[in-house]
């Protein structure tokens, strides 16, 4: 579909003004996410602004990455943000001096000349190398970009699929709200509800300096963060102990993504590439077995801690909370039930249309085996609330038919509205209780995210739906001068301007 700049506001078209973007958020080797906001690298900001900045520039591109991955831990973790050294302490918190990376990180191997936070945030490097290298394959071989990369992807991934198998069916969990980069998706509430927050006075809020305060986190949401990130970092960034342990499924399925784009790394590079393929199979079917709700036709987060029932019993789909066997509700359309160290089945019985993920996977021939033995339920609850995150697996072209296709008709339902009620995919369903379509991660929608779903419905043959969204991206990051996320009704602009992921991937989608 031609893209007609004509329809957008702004002094030049939309490509010059998105480069314009661009080069004024680098820093020589790398990029901000925005001047004001966040004036530092992150993690899977810089992946999705090489894939754009390779349009532009492929040698920035390629260095982007490599700025970042330079910054990796001994341990493989690569992390959520390489801070800026030039940059004045207060102009953003959670600051160096509160990671202490290379003191507090040093058994974990970080890096003693530049300073880190100790999280991580979702592993789309290895797909943006694959892209970066694939706009100037000449350029890219001459510099030697994916052999150098590929043992630091490698061990990236290696790190995620061993030291954050906290759940044991081999997919990776997320300590920390801001690993998996939707900082307050109301998916957190109930695991964050155990973690006690930090007092306020003990820090300060930078980011209330440059956001609105009803766009932004609330002060409790900010001292619960507070507090896991400094209980982390106080045992070292040791992995296995933390109070907050979530599999979700976008996070995953950009693991899965990479792991894809890592076998062709491999095959270009000469190296083994068969057994990286397998994995991501394998990957692909474990996501299926432990966070595909077929009732909901969408994918849910594994609280990895939660399963006990707490407090009053919660009724109706969409409410906030877990349901567990023991749960005691009306009859709503299903949710996924699980309890710790037993088959769902044989708790109370399920009310008629629960399914549990085993059972989807056992009654569904497409969706083959189970990882595991056929009798072990996977540790942990299924987190009852629907976000854009369950979506995200669409960006997988190996997902069962029949999850693809339910996939497409649930972003098109009632609950995100993509091709109807919105312009664009909101951050969390619309129906829900939580449902804000200005506060961040609680329904506002974002430009990295219908991104992820334009891709998704391309590569499930949804051409005419994927057509529609991109020009519906494309009109929103012009008319809100590149927003950090819009109102997902009103394409209306929140947060920061100038956003650099929104500029890169409109370039990436007018290539
Ligand atoms: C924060 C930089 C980051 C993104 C996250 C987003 C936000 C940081 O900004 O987190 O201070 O809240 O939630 O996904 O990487 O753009």
């Amino acid at each position: 579909v031609a893209y007609d700049p004509a329809t957008v506001t702004g002094s030049g078209s939309l490509h010059a003004r998105a480069s314009r973007v661009l080069l004024g958020n680098w820093t020589g080797t790398s990029t901000v996410p925005s001047r004001g906001l966040y004036p530092h690298q992150w993690s899977w900001d810089s992946a999705f602004i090489a894939i754009g900045l390779r349009h532009l520039s492929p040698l920035r591109a390629q260095v982007e990455l490599e700025t970042l991955l330079g910054a990796q831990w001994d341990d493989g973790r690569v992390p959520h943000i390489v801070f800026n050294p030039s940059v004045p302490l207060d102009a953003y918190f959670p600051s160096p001096d509160f990671w202490r990376s290379s003191t507090a990180g040093a058994a974990a191997g970080a890096p003693r000349t530049v300073q880190t936070s100790g999280i991580v945030q979702p592993p789309v490097h290895a797909l943006a190398a694959w892209l970066v290298h694939t706009s100037d394959p000449g350029l890219s071989r001459t510099r030697s970009f994916l052999p150098r990369l590929y043992p630091r992807l490698a061990a990236w991934h290696r790190y995620l699929l061993h030291r954050r198998d906290l759940g044991g069916g081999g997919l990776a969990a997320v300590v920390h709200p801001w690993e998996q980069g939707m900082d307050n998706s109301p998916a957190w509430d109930v695991p964050l509800s155990r973690i006690v927050p930090a007092e306020p006075r003990t820090f300060r809020r930078a980011d209330l300096d440059h956001g609105a305060a009803q766009d932004r986190p609330t002060d409790l949401d900010y001292g619960r963060y507070v507090r896991l990130a400094a209980d982390y970092r106080d045992r070292g960034y040791a992995d296995g102990e933390s109070d907050f342990a979530v599999e979700d499924p976008a996070f995953n399925a950009l693991l899965i993504a990479s792991e894809h784009a890592l076998a062709r790394i491999a095959r270009e590079i000469g190296v083994p590439a068969r057994a990286r393929a397998a994995r991501a199979e394998r990957l692909t079917q474990a996501l299926v077995d432990r966070l595909w709700d077929p009732a909901e036709g969408l994918f849910l987060c594994r609280d990895l801690r939660g399963g006990e029932v707490r407090g009053e019993a919660r009724t109706g789909v969409g409410l906030p909370g877990q349901r567990t066997a023991a749960d005691d509700v009306p009859a709503a359309p299903g949710r996924g039930t699980a309890r710790p160290g037993r088959h769902p089945g044989s708790g109370a019985p399920l009310l008629p249309g629960q399914r549990t993920p085993a059972d989807g996977a056992a009654a569904d021939p497409a969706a083959g085996p189970s990882a595991g033995s056929p009798t072990a339920s996977p540790p942990g609850a299924l987190v009852a609330e629907r976000s854009v995150a369950g979506l995200i697996p669409l960006v997988l072209p190996g997902l069962p038919a029949d999850v693809a296709a339910a996939l497409v008709r649930t972003a098109g339902g009632p609950h995100f509205g993509l091709g109807a009620a919105t312009r664009l995919a909101p951050s969390y369903d619309l129906t829900g209780h939580a449902f804000d379509p200005h506060r961040y991660w609680r329904g506002p929608a974002w430009f990295n995210t219908n991104w992820l779903l334009e891709r998704g419905l391309r590569a499930h043959g949804e051409q005419a739906c994927a057509d529609a969204l991109r020009a519906a991206l494309l009109d929103a990051a012009g008319e809100s001068g590149f927003a950090e996320y819009v109102d997902p009704y009103t394409g209306e602009g929140c947060g920061a301007r100038d956003f650099s992921w929104t500029a890169a991937l409109t370039l990436d989608l007018l290539h």
